[in-house]
């Protein structure tokens, strides 16, 4: 790939030559964005390759804030080092995918007085971890096509790479860091998923939200006074304005934690059955957000239907069955069953015992464990008496003993 935009020519001096190339340059570098708006992403900014800065993502981990994401300390030293993952890379291309929709996670009841639970937004879309691959799988041959980018010369990530997105999007500019540690667009609010292509290819960086947003002291650089965010956190997961400790964070509990979820934090969760968008959603910068392309993303709003009773109800068939390409099926029926206990044992709805207790015999200590705690909290207890003399596993046990004051 050819790398830089200098060059002379045998007739013109030196820095006239390095402006026309400049110019074009930047003309090619405009034709590459508009084209990569074209192909769905609604945000393609630049940034040249420096140094982020590694505090603060050094403290969160000496902290023990990352909770069990032990993959966080492994791939440290890359997010702080691109070149680490990409020798040679010279900037950053910053995408990003706009989810806001009114398929926002269902908190109204139904009609029918039904307890509904709530889902993260972006999970009541088909993952996008896959659909927006096919954009990057795209990207990359527009890049071929324009510099002669070989699979070599980049890496393209959404989500899972070893790259702080959030950090990259700011020094791009595609919005400013809020203090509920999101990156806020002032064109999608909160409603951005974003994407990275590390690369060797030069490219003139753009500027950020405020030229002075270049560090971490600029964390919540658009707030003002604002604190919303922290205030609403149901379970204070907030250390300071910026830092999530996902120790304490629905979103961790519901989604990347395997285990048992801290009964402390239970009550917290209320009827947030898969991530949590509180931080989100209380944030005024919202109103700006326009509705999405949908280039990238596919909705599966009828998932924002399932009552948590529907939800105690699913067997492995129908669990793979509904969600199908979402990604919900990452935590897997275990997983989502342990979310729906929690839910339900907050709903104050004595109708969801039968379910329950009927839960309390799963073959999944997981399972029975939290299903344990929700008919105990929904004053059941009576109902466990035969599943509690077959139990002998130390988890669910210790929730059989649990003082009724910690429920
Ligand atoms: C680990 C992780 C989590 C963890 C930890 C969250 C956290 N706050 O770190 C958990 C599981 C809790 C989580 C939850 C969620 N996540 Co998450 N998560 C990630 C992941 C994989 C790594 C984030 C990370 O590095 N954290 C470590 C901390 C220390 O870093 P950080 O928060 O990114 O902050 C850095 C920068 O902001 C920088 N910084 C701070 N201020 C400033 C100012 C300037 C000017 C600069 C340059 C830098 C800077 O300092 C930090 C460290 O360097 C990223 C994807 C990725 N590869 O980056 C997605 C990502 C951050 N998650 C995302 C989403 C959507 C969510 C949820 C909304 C999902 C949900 N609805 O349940 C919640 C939101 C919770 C929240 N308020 O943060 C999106 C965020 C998009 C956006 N617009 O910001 C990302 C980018 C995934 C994606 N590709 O779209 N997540
Ligand atoms: S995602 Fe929910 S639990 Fe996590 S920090 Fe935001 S409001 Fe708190
Ligand atoms: S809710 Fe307020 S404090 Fe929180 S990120 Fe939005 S503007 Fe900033």
């Amino acid at each position: 790939m050819a790398a830089g935009f200098g060059g002379i020519c045998a007739r013109g001096g030196r820095s006239a030559v390095n402006a026309m190339d400049a110019t074009a340059a930047r003309t090619k570098q405009e034709i590459l964005r508009g084209r990569l708006v074209a192909l769905g992403f609604d945000e393609v900014r630049f940034a040249t390759l420096a140094e982020l800065g590694g505090e603060r993502l050094n403290a969160w981990i000496a902290a023990g804030q990352h909770a069990d994401m032990h993959w966080m300390e492994r791939t440290a030293e890359k997010r702080l080092q691109p070149t680490l993952v990409l020798s040679e890379a010279r900037a950053v291309i910053m995408l990003g995918v706009n989810y806001a929709s009114d398929a926002a996670g269902a908190t109204v009841p139904g009609a029918t007085g039904e307890p509904r639970a709530t889902w993260a937004r972006y999970a009541l879309h088909e993952d996008y971890h896959d659909t927006i691959k096919v954009g990057l799988n795209a990207a990359g041959n527009v890049l071929k096509e324009m510099y002669g980018a070989t699979r070599e010369d980049y890496r393209a990530y959404v989500d899972t790479g070893p790259v702080l997105e959030r950090g990259w999007a700011a020094k791009a500019g595609l919005g400013f860091i809020g203090k509920n540690a999101m990156l806020i667009s002032r064109r999608h609010g909160n409603w951005l998923f974003l994407a990275t292509i590390l690369t060797r290819q030069e490219f003139l960086p753009d500027a950020p939200v405020r030229q002075q947003a270049t560090d971490f002291a600029d964390t919540g650089l658009l707030c003002g006074k604002c604190t919303r965010c922290l205030e609403a956190c149901p379970t204070q997961a907030f250390a300071a304005p910026g830092v999530v400790d996902a120790r304490r964070c629905v979103s961790y509990q519901t989604i990347e934690n395997k285990g048992i979820i801290p009964r402390e934090l239970r009550a917290g969760i209320g009827n947030r059955i898969y991530g949590c968008d509180v931080c989100l959603e209380v944030c005024p910068w919202n109103r700006f957000a326009q509705a999405g392309r949908s280039v990238l993303l596919v909705a599966r709003r009828e998932l924002a239907g399932l009552t948590v009773r529907d939800v105690l109800a699913l067997t492995p068939a129908r669990f793979a069955e509904v969600f199908r390409k979402t990604p919900i099926k990452r935590v897997k029926l275990a997983g989502l069953l342990r979310n729906a206990c929690i839910v339900a044992g907050n709903s104050g709805d004595v109708s969801l015992l039968e379910s329950l207790v009927r839960l309390a015999a799963h073959e999944s200590p997981l399972v029975r464990a939290h299903a344990v705690w929700a008919v105990r909290k929904l004053g059941g207890e009576p109902a466990l008496a035969s599943a509690r003399l077959a139990e002998t596993d130390a988890a669910v046990l210790a929730e059989y003993a649990a003082p009724v004051a910690t429920l």
